[in-house]
């Protein structure tokens, strides 16, 4: 007997679902994953709104246990949560991955520089984000320790440094071709923004990298999908 995870992704033209807030910047790790493997037309957005806690209510938990957002749900009620794990997903539906990597070595030194893009920079950020600042509000920010929010913004900060140093020596965050690290850090950018955190002035290979990724198409359409009018407050 099938189980529901021997759906069989490669051939079949199935929509998916995301579970997303449109300017959140670990939803638009998704969105610009998508636009690079061409593969919007597929997906159906559910929004679930952040600022109203939505994504901490039961119907939702039941999703995601981690109560974050995005969520991919695939026809047969699969949910896969975290965008490294979705990006696997989706890079890998048409068996040609792209942004994952193809041998052994690639994948190990792309998960290994996305993991590290989240643990330096863009998890530090979110840290400093509902810690040391009014986050998304009283009604949702239940808990807040700033002392440790400040400590992971100089941590997001010195992970700007590494991430400058890596571009110095190499055109993307994990070696000579766009990847998913290249979309983690260009997360974490997005959430600096968002927090005003500048990037340094002196780390120009990270900021010379940063406007390259913006030309990007799948970047200028997630930047399109979260203008003003949509705006996440
Ligand atoms: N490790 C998770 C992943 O990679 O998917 C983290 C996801 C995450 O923190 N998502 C944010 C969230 O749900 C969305 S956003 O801040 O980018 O919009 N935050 C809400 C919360 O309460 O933590």
């Amino acid at each position: 007997m099938k189980s529901n995870l021997d759906h069989d992704d490669t051939t079949s033209p199935a929509m998916m679902t995301i579970y997303d807030w449109h300017t959140g910047p670990y939803p638009a790790r998704v969105r610009i994953a998508l636009a690079e493997k061409h593969l919007q037309a597929r997906i159906r957005f559910v929004s679930v709104n952040l600022w109203q806690g939505e994504h901490k209510q039961a119907a939702f938990l039941a999703k995601n246990y981690s109560g974050t957002l995005p969520v991919l749900e695939l026809d047969d009620g699969t949910c896969i949560a975290e965008c490294t794990a979705i990006t696997e997903y989706l890079d890998n539906l048409d068996g040609a991955p792209t942004l994952t990597g193809g041998t052994p070595r690639e994948k190990g030194v792309i998960h290994m520089m996305s993991k590290r893009a989240e643990l330096e920079l863009l998890d530090a950020i979110s840290v400093y984000f509902h810690h040391a600042t009014p986050g998304l509000g009283p009604n949702v920010e239940l808990y807040q320790n700033a002392e440790w929010g400040l400590r992971q913004r100089d941590k997001a900060l010195r992970g700007m440094h590494y991430f400058d140093s890596v571009l110095t020596r190499q055109p993307f965050v994990a070696g000579a071709t766009f990847t998913m690290a290249d979309i983690t850090v260009i997360g974490g950018l997005i959430f600096a923004a968002l927090v005003e955190l500048e990037v340094p002035a002196q780390y120009a290979a990270l900021n010379a990298w940063y406007t390259r990724m913006r030309e990007r198409s799948s970047v200028k359409h997630w930047v399109a999908m979260s203008e003003p009018g949509q705006a996440r407050d």
